[in-house]
């Protein structure tokens, strides 16, 4: 299959428009978010995250690398890490996913209206200092600078220039059009990109390995392919997919795999390697495979990210275990209180859940995003929107500490969230997630809608067949598990609306006009001719429940876990006011909700606290296991992991040991 039909309308914003597969995703013209959890970060992340973003950008020299005037009086005194070019795109792209969320016009616009001024800004800034044969990278190829591509491991250029074509398509999709200046800036790039490492297998004379040591172009080639209808691009895409693997790149103490050059995609059986860069990879190989029609390469993605989610991914739904090249462990290589969980990971692995969805049809790709939703993208992002998590801990030993403002943070681990971070990857990619959430809601099938996603929204698009259909859904999820749907326009002959039941929710409920029934995990088809008004009921049993972790996890045997609907929760001491490293849960008493009624809700448990372990050395001979003594153990109330470390110092722990 060839990209021959360029997505002529460019508008309604969607994030992957593949010409083919089992559903059609939907934009943000046809599904709103209006309210409950996601429409409150939604909210932050418009009025607190991006101006904030914004301004340490600018206080750092990252906007200003990008010089309007006079391109080369910068080049010398450029500021920041080889890759804080991708972080004003990522930015850029999130400031037009908003301006698609809340457009001109609409409630709310005065954001909007600055927003259209700031990106017009900045783009304007991109544009003077891009050369004049498309090459354009900040820190790279001008007086004083390293030469273009002389350091393809590290250099970040092609990184840099798959951001800066995402927050192009995204900018021309929310509003833009193909006349945007972006959209012109962003092909000029890509045709340089192609012109450079087009299908000789060697980049110039010298040989220079023809890949970047970060995977992203891959992803922002190809959707500019699908925006633009130019196959040169999703060729390119194609071919870097294909280079990688090879062991091109110089040979690094982190070894090939950290750059994903260890192993060519369609052989790999699981995701290793740093985790950024293996999710981004693989979710640019879903989009070659879709548009190209390679159906060997999309069943050996599809199967290499079943093994991570069944081996290396914890519950949370976070990716990567290990600090030191932030890498995905060895298989069940899970430890709680070093794991790693970059935010950026949790997005990767949501875009390439989603396209993975989109290509199969497969609703357990719904359940990966969900969980990763609530329990890394939540919890990264604090309560003012302008601090966050940079990696996720499920083991807070040590007291989290405030930090100050306005200081760069050098570590990544632990708590508390930090306003910044030398590595700021993560607040930008979570911001663009957040601004274009609505487009992860809902898609489109043969028959009729997918609800993917529970959030209060409204839905108003054409079914495949081109009939008008809309749909407006309440709830109050996950703090409740009823999902009202109320059909808003219809057709007179029949369309099904398909909701998800989760596999935690045994016992669910489908309640339509014709009564009530218990539905199973999976997908629920309702399919009939609907009238206005009519309502769809589910109801999931949000009763919160322990979970074990499969035995060969050796760092968390022993213990459980409490979910609560698609909620991880934690136990927290405030002030470390209990050790929580002596707590013993009683998992023979089920969790039971704190306060019915009360949210966010708390959970509560039965748990002892055991004296301090042996003083001068810490190991002897066992102890007779007094798990199951119920009488020694009190009330626990545990919260959901993502509202952790928003009250102040505290330790944390999402496992709980049992013996
Ligand atoms: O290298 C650019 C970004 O910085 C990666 O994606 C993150 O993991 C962080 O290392
Ligand atoms: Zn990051």
């Amino acid at each position: 299959m060839t990209v021959t039909s360029p997505d002529t309308t460019a508008v309604g914003g969607r994030p992957v428009v593949p010409s083919r597969g089992a559903l059609r995703p939907l934009g943000q013209d046809e599904v709103r978010i209006t309210g409950g959890f996601w429409r409150a970060r939604q909210d932050l992340n418009a009025t607190a995250s991006l101006p904030h973003a914004r301004s340490w950008m600018d206080r750092l020299g990252w906007t200003g690398n990008f010089a309007a005037a006079e391109p080369d009086a910068t080049a010398a005194g450029r500021r920041g890490r080889e890759f804080t070019d991708s972080e004003v795109y990522k930015l850029l792209e999130a400031m037009s996913w908003e301006v698609g969320r809340v457009p001109v016009g609409g409630a709310g616009n005065q954001t909007t209206v600055a927003l259209e001024d700031q990106i017009k800004e900045l783009t304007e800034a991109i544009a003077a200092t891009q050369a004049p044969d498309g090459y354009l990278h900040t820190a790279f190829g001008r007086p004083g600078q390293p030469a273009r591509y002389s350091d393809m491991q590290w250099g970040h250029e092609l990184y840099c220039t798959g951001h800066l074509l995402q927050a192009a398509v995204a900018r021309a999709r929310n509003g833009g059009g193909h006349a945007d200046p972006l959209l012109a800036v962003a092909r000029r790039a890509a045709d340089h990109v192609c012109d450079t490492f087009g299908p000789d297998d060697r980049f110039g004379p010298g040989g220079t390995p023809g890949i970047c040591g970060h995977p992203e172009i891959e992803l922002g080639l190809v959707e500019l392919a699908r925006l633009t209808g130019e196959q040169r691009y999703l060729d390119q895409a194609a071919l870097f997919v294909e280079r990688r693997g090879h062991r091109t790149l110089p040979p690094h103490h982190f070894g090939w795999s950290y750059f994903s050059d260890d192993q060519p995609v369609r052989e790999s059986t699981v995701l290793h390697g740093h985790a950024v860069r293996a999710l981004y990879l693989a979710a640019g190989a879903v989009d070659v495979a879709v548009e190209t029609g390679d159906d060997e390469l999309l069943r050996a993605v599809a199967a290499q990210f079943d093994r991570t989610l069944a081996r290396r991914t914890y519950l949370t739904g976070g990716m990567g275990s290990r600090h030191t090249d932030e890498a995905f462990g060895d298989d069940f290589v899970l430890p709680a209180d070093r794991a790693y969980s970059e935010t950026c990971a949790g997005v990767a692995a949501i875009m390439l859940a989603w396209r993975l969805l989109l290509a199969t049809g497969d609703g357990r790709y719904d359940e990966v995003i969900e969980r990763i939703l609530y329990n890394v993208v939540a919890t990264a992002i604090g309560d003012d929107g302008r601090s966050f998590f940079y990696a996720h801990t499920l083991h807070q030993r040590t007291l989290t500490t405030a930090l100050p403002e306005d200081e760069e943070q050098l570590g990544f681990g632990g708590g508390p969230r930090a306003p910044w971070f030398e590595v700021s990857c993560c607040l930008p990619n979570a911001a663009r997630l957040l601004a274009g959430l609505s487009c992860y809601l809902v898609t489109a099938d043969d028959t009729g809608l997918r609800l993917h996603q529970y959030a209060d929204a409204e839905i108003s698009t054409c079914l495949i067949d081109g009939r008008e259909v809309g749909l407006q859904v309440r709830t109050d999820y996950p703090d409740s598990g009823t999902v009202t749907v109320r059909v808003t326009k219809t057709a007179d002959r029949p369309w099904s609306i398909t909701l998800r039941v989760p596999q935690w929710a045994a016992g669910a409920e489908l309640v339509t006009t014709y009564g009530r029934r218990h539905v199973p995990a999976g997908d629920i088809v309702v399919y009939r001719t609907f009238a206005v008004g009519e309502e769809i009921r589910l109801e999931l049993p949000m009763r919160p429940r322990f979970t074990a972790p499969d035995p060969r996890i050796d760092a968390t045997r022993g213990c459980v876990a409490v979910e609560r609907g698609p909620l991880v929760y934690c136990a927290e001491a405030l002030g470390g006011d209990t050790d929580l490293d002596t707590l013993r849960v009683d998992h023979t008493v089920p969790p039971v909700d704190t306060e019915a009624g009360v949210a966010p809700a708390s959970v509560t448990i039965r748990a002892r606290f055991d004296a301090p372990g042996r003083e001068a050395w810490p190991y002897g001979p066992p102890e007779p296991d007094t798990s199951h003594a119920v009488a020694q153990t009190k009330p626990l109330d545990l919260v959901p992991y993502h509202r952790w470390a928003r009250r102040g110092p505290s330790t944390m722990r999402v496992w709980l040991p049992t013996t």
